[in-house]
């Protein structure tokens, strides 16, 4: 039995979470076009009777600007620390150099196997060039290329993490896919449509938090709040006649009762909290530890 602790490392939009849903084949973290949708340390849970890979992904690497973003680099630390193997995720059309200033100062301990990731997007010359770029780094054991979104050579990339497990009985019980309760994937869902559904700095300056949680016998009766910084935001999030939130609400309540499997009574808020990303007490209440 192989057991062991995995953690993906990369820019933002490289592809992080795209891959822990494709490895786990469930939707578990979530995604957007725009950088910076993932805030925090998603460990999803990967079991089959030989192994079990407790995969985490983290937050995109950048410069921290207000306390949010400390706390995001916080996740990605923790990461690190309890690791097996790394995974350092890089765009096939990204910047080499810059990804391997990002892994470069990781200062990883453990093995690490750089994945180029969209594989879809670029040419085979440049596929090479990038493989070699990056096999001559002192911190990479083996490079693979894939396309998470495509599912191309995921199964090989398992294969070879895999290889760098060690021996180990499971850390968790069989069914689970994920150590974070279910309200925390609910507001997640919701931010997710916040990402898609809201232009320029709405999504980043915006956050969820799931209130009543109650499980009565037809449906899920969730309510949530949607902690803005300013009132001229809360305008935005409701829309025209409350047209926006209408949709907002449609949308998260769809992809939350094919993950719950039941039906759903969604009932969201809207608070202004001036400067929550900045604010300690607010960032705690809000789960970003
Ligand atoms: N073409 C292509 N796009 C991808 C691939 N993997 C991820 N993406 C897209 O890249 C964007 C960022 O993905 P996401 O997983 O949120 O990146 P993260 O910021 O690293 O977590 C999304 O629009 C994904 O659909 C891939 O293999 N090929
Ligand atoms: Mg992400």
């Amino acid at each position: 039995m192989k057991a062991g602790f995995v953690s993906i490392f990369g820019k933002p939009n490289a592809g992080k979470s795209t891959l822990l849903n494709t490895l786990l084949g469930e939707k578990l973290a979530i995604i957007s076009p725009k950088v910076q949708t993932t805030r925090h340390r998603i460990k999803g849970i990967l079991t089959d009777k030989d192994y079990q890979i407790i995969i985490s992904d983290t937050p995109g690497v950048i410069q921290p600007k207000y306390k949010l973003q400390e706390k995001m680099m916080h996740a990605v630390r923790a990461s690190l620390e309890d690791a097996d193997l790394a995974i350092l995720l890089v765009a096939a059309d990204e910047k080499a150099e810059d990804a391997d200033e990002v892994f470069s100062t990781l200062s990883l301990k453990v093995p690490a196997l750089v994945v180029i990731n969209k594989t879809d997007t670029i040419g085979r010359e440049r596929l090479q060039a990038l493989k070699e770029y990056f096999r001559l780094k002192p911190y990479t054991k083996e490079v693979i290329e894939i396309s998470a979104l495509h599912n191309q050579k995921v199964d090989q990339l398992l294969t070879t993490i895999l290889k760098y497990l060690p021996e180990g009985e499971p850390f968790f019980e069989g069914d689970d896919i994920s150590d974070l309760p279910t309200r925390f994937f609910v507001a997640e869902m919701i931010r997710e449509k916040i990402y898609h559904l809201y232009q320029q700095e709405i999504p980043y300056e915006t956050t969820v938090q799931v209130g009543a949680f109650e499980e009565k016998t037809t449906l899920t009766k969730i309510t949530a709040d949607i902690i803005v910084q300013r009132e001229s935001q809360k305008a935005i999030i409701l829309g025209e006649g409350g047209k926006m939130i209408k949709q907002l609400g449609s949308d998260a309540r769809k992809d939350i009762e094919a993950f719950i499997g039941r039906k759903v009574f969604l009932e969201l808020f809207v608070k202004v909290r001036p400067k929550w990303r900045d604010n300690e007490l607010f960032l705690r209440e809000y789960g970003y530890t």
